[in-house]
Parts: C-alpha cells; sequence; structure tokens
C-alpha cells in the first residue's frame, strides 16, 4: 500500500489546504445561500449539518477523491462480505451482521451466521422475558430486583452508555447495576444496598481471561454465597457472555446460563450482541431490537450510499481533513442530552482503541500524517461552564460534534428550548467568532471609554473559524440511537482505511497487562525484582508503607 502522503489525492489536498487555511468560514456562507442545503445529510430522522466545516464542494470532492484512491468502498464491501480484514488478528469484523434485520444471508469462511446470531437473539429474548416478568427466581424463590454486569472495557462501556441513554424505556424492568473497576471500591459501593436474594449477575467477557472482571466475578460469588448460605445459589444467580465455553464452565456458571459471542465480533463492537443483555434487561427486547434496527438502517446506508452523501464517510474525511492539515489533534463530542452523558467515555475507546496506532496494517511505520485523534467531551450546559473557553480562544482547533434531541423526554418549562439554545447559539459562536470591530463597539456600547475599550477588546475577540458538525434528532429513542452508534463505528473505521491501519486490533494494551503480572507477584511476595530504580522504587514504597 503506497503511504498517504505520496497520493495523488493527499497532495492535491496539500495544495488545496494552502489555499483554504486562510478562508474564513464567515465569508463562506456569505458567498453562497445554498451552503446548508447542500451540505446536510439525512438519514431517517436523523439531520447531520457538516456545513460548519471549513470545506468547500472542492474540499469535499477532492476529499471523496482520497476515500476512491484508498478504496473505501472496497473496503466497506469487504467488511460486510466477512472477509477477514482484521489481518493481524485473522479475523472478520462482522459486528453489521448481529444487527442485520434484513436476513441477508452474511458468511464468515462461506458459513451464513444470521442463523447464529437470530438464535443468540432469541435466547436473549427468552431470558429478559422472564426476568422482566419476575419470573426468574432467586435460589430463595424471590424475583430478581436488581441486576449486576460485572465486565470492563468493550464488555462494559457499550451496554453501560446504551442502559443510561435509554432509561425513559426502562419501566417495569429490574435495575442494572455496571461494575467494571478492580478497584474493590467499585463492587463493594454497587453491592452495599443490593439484596442478595434478588440480585442477578452476569459475568461479561468474551475471552473470559480478564483479571478485573473474574477478580470482581469471584468476589461477587464469595458475597453471595457468604449471604445465602448455600455453593448452589450460584446457579440462579449467576449467569455469563462469552466465547470461551470451557472457561465459563470451570468458574462454576452451568452451560445452560451461558450467552454465546463469537470471534468476529469485537469487544468495542459488541454491544449489538449478547453484550447487550444488561440493555434487553433493562428495556426489554423488543426495545433492544429497535436498537438494532436503527443500526441497520445506517449500516444500510453506509454501505449503499455513494460516498459524497454517505454520512460515516462524510464526516470521516472531515476528521482525516483537519488531523491531516489543520493539525487537529483532538475531537470533542459534545451531547446536549442528559442521556447521552457516557456517549464520549463510549466514543473514547471505540475511536482511541480502534485508530491509535503508529503502524499500518502492512506493519509500516505511519510517517508523515497522524492516526487517531485524541477524543473528548461532555454534556452541554455544563461542558460550556467548563473548557468551552479552549474551545472557543484555544490556541487549538478542535472539531466538535454537537448532538442533541428536538424533543425531550422530560418536557420541563422552558429547560429543553433553553438547553437547544445553548447548543445552537455555541455552534454559531465557534463559526463566526468575535471581529475587534464587534468587540469594540460592544465595549463602548457598555459605556467604556477609549482607554478601558483598548486594554479589553484584545480579550473579547474570538477568532472564529471553529468547526461543527451539528447533529439533531427528534428524540433520544433506541432506533434513533442505533443510528447515531452505528455511525460513530463506520466514521472510525473509513479514517483507519483511509490512515491504512488495522482499526480492529489493540496490541498496545498488553504490555501493561504482562508487566502488571509481574509486578502483582513481586506485591504479594514482598520483594521487588527486576524494573528501573524508578518502578522498583514505586513498588518498595507500597510494600514499606500498607499495613
Ligand atoms: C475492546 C477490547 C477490550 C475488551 C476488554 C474486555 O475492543 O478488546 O476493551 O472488551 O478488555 O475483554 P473481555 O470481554 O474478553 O473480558
Amino acid at each position: 500500500m503506497s503511504s498517504l502522503p505520496d497520493t495523488a489525492a493527499w497532495r492535491s489536498l496539500t495544495a488545496h489546504y494552502a489555499e483554504l487555511r486562510s478562508v474564513h468560514l464567515r465569508a463562506l456562507f456569505q458567498d453562497d445561500s445554498e451552503r446548508v442545503t447542500r451540505m446536510t445529510l439525512r438519514e431517517g430522522g436523523l439531520r447531520f449539518d457538516f456545513s460548519k466545516h471549513r470545506a468547500t464542494d472542492e474540499t469535499l470532492a477532492q476529499l471523496v477523491g482520497l476515500a476512491e484512491e484508498r478504496d473505501v468502498a472496497g473496503a466497506i464491501a469487504r467488511m460486510f462480505a466477512g472477509e477477514r480484514i482484521n489481518v493481524t488478528e485473522g479475523r472478520a469484523v462482522l459486528h453489521v451482521a448481529l444487527r442485520n434485520r434484513s436476513n441477508r444471508p452474511i458468511r464468515v469462511d462461506g458459513r451464513n451466521v444470521v442463523p447464529m446470531v437470530s438464535a443468540a437473539l432469541a435466547k436473549m429474548r427468552a431470558f429478559s422475558d422472564r426476568l422482566r416478568a419476575g419470573e426468574h427466581k432467586g435460589h430463595t424463590g424471590e424475583a430478581i430486583s436488581d441486576v449486576v454486569n460485572l465486565g470492563i472495557g468493550g464488555s462494559d462501556l457499550g451496554p453501560r452508555m446504551v442502559v443510561e441513554a435509554l432509561a425513559p424505556f426502562a419501566k417495569g424492568g429490574p435495575r442494572v447495576h455496571f461494575v467494571s473497576n478492580v478497584d474493590g471500591a467499585d463492587l463493594a459501593r454497587t453491592l452495599a444496598p443490593l439484596d442478595p436474594a434478588r440480585t442477578l449477575f452476569i459475568v461479561a467477557s468474551k475471552s473470559f481471561t480478564t483479571q478485573e472482571t473474574l477478580t470482581n466475578a469471584r468476589s461477587a460469588r464469595a458475597w453471595l454465597i457468604e449471604r445465602l448460605k448455600e455453593d448452589a445459589a450460584v446457579a440462579k444467580h449467576f449467569v455469563a457472555v462469552s466465547s470461551n465455553a470451557d472457561a465459563v464452565r470451570s468458574f462454576g456458571i452451568d452451560g445452560a446460563n451461558v450467552f454465546e459471542m463469537w470471534d468476529w465480533v469485537g469487544g468495542r463492537y459488541s454491544l449489538w450482541s449478547t453484550i447487550g443483555l444488561p440493555i434487553a434487561c433493562a428495556v426489554g427486547m423488543d426495545r433492544f431490537e429497535e436498537l438494532l434496527g436503527g443500526a441497520h438502517r445506517m449500516d444500510e446506508h453506509f454501505r449503499t450510499s455513494p460516498l459524497s452523501e454517505n454520512i460515516p464517510v462524510v464526516s470521516a474525511l472531515l476528521g482525516v481533513w483537519y488531523a491531516g492539515f489543520f493539525g487537529a489533534a483532538s475531537h470533542a463530542v459534545l451531547p446536549y442530552d442528559h442521556g447521552l452523558r457516557l456517549l464520549p467515555a463510549w466514543l473514547q475507546q471505540l475511536d482511541m482503541e480502534s485508530n491509535g496506532k503508529r503502524v499500518r496494517a502492512d506493519g509500516e511505520p505511519v510517517e508523515g500524517y497522524t492516526t487517531g485523534p485524541i477524543v473528548w467531551g461532555g454534556t452541554g450546559t455544563d461542558a460550556q461552564h467548563s473548557f468551552f473557553q479552549l474551545l472557543h480562544q484555544g490556541t487549538r482547533l478542535v472539531p466538535v460534534d454537537f448532538l442533541a434531541p428536538i424533543e425531550s423526554h422530560y418536557p420541563r418549562g422552558d429547560h429543553h428550548p433553553k438547553l437547544l439554545a445553548n447548543m445552537i447559539a455555541q455552534a454559531e459562536a465557534l463559526m463566526r467568532g468575535r471581529t475587534e470591530a464587534e468587540a469594540r463597539a460592544e465595549l463602548g456600547a457598555a459605556g467604556l471609554d477609549e482607554d478601558g475599550i483598548d486594554a479589553l477588546a484584545p480579550h473579547k475577540v474570538f477568532e472564529g473559524n471553529r468547526p461543527s458538525t451539528a447533529i439533531l434528532f427528534p428524540q433520544l429513542d433506541p432506533e434513533t440511537l442505533g443510528a447515531l452508534l452505528a455511525f460513530y463505528e463506520h466514521r472510525v473505521f473509513v479514517q483507519g482505511v483511509i490512515w491504512g491501519i488495522n482499526s480492529f486490533d489493540q496490541w498496545g494494551v498488553e504490555l501493561g497487562k504482562q508487566l502488571a503480572k509481574q509486578v502483582l507477584e513481586e506485591l504479594e511476595g514482598g520483594s521487588a525484582g527486576d524494573h528501573d530504580a524508578s518502578t522498583r522504587g514505586l513498588i518498595r514504597a507500597v510494600l514499606q508503607g500498607r499495613k
């Protein structure tokens, strides 16, 4: 594969950037009354306004040219065809098969996986229906009131975020909790108010070897047995989601209580699989299937739309544009929706674990460009009172995604109009800025004399020209959420294709895990082993300092 900077499209974009870098978005809007119409793309009820981006028709055409040169269409086709595009792990990447509502066959090594997915969904439905109806009884015959998901990373962040987002749809279901951290405080605080006789644990681990999850699962089992006084209680209070049936059995969970998953589902892409069991418990299987349906519609849009009208592709290309040419090191995601407050954390994993790579899929180093940005964010309006200063007047360019529902699930006085007004105004302010003349006029109108105006005006100037995408949707329902999440998954994929990296492995998390094993042995054994002086010093400080 040729290096990205050597492609004709990249060279041409380099020249185009030199022309466009000093053009202000204000001017782009002034010169073109049709800009918003042309640069707004829709899918279902979702409306993506890309007009506040530092791009012209020419920019977009050139970026699409880049996508063509990097064969994005071919890569999309290969993913949907079940090819082993996760080359370093030799795996297919088929989260799209999990939400394939069309029954179109999707094959891995010639085998149609759609019937397997349907069977897993049916098992999830049977289990979650019984649980929600109070028919799944615990060891003492009581119905389950609380479900605790024990998982981490991809086996936690997705379901946790969705359960939070769909809280308005959770009527009649059990309370669902998430414990991920090996810090004992997480489990202890979650379990403290719970009644073991009415608590069900889902041990969610694709590999069933993850230190944090297994530690939490063992402690949860001990808590249950200690209180219910019988080992046999585990059978009614523990289920597992895993692709490692043997390890689940040796943990003591019956095969009948295992929900299967497959190696072609990556952890951070797995909320659509049986890893979504806590979602089904919280909101019911019908809502879970609506979530899948929304994602499927976005998948179909992604699979079939021309690149220039393809929402994840356009969004991905703009991200590549800012990272490659404007030096943007980060990307902020700012939901103006309380229910989406965990979206930045989910997206952080999705994007940074997928595209935080310095070696290309073909093993060559990435040279002459940067890959995945630092993804961060927070909810509006809180974030306005926290880090927006840097977005408006900092020295770095941070492209932003704003997201908001037009209707709230909690209509109350003028809360929602105020929320939306803030989002719309922030996007406008980032784009327009405030010129020195405007700043001076405002200060004059406020009664300042010339000296006062001279002193304050430089601080009141906003250069503007700061790009954002505004994503509006009618209301945050399961279908809309599914489409939004699938949009982000595909955006990350397309960027990985352009940058020539494999978005589906995560070797960067290995080294720390290996060293932690060694350090743990040393902490348990009471002496520091072969390390640098700082690491030895830390181990000794812990050994000497603990009671
Ligand atoms: C995600 C990663 C990672 C994974 C966790 C949990 O893509 O692979 O976050 O989900 O490490 O792994 P297990 O589900 O195997 O416990």
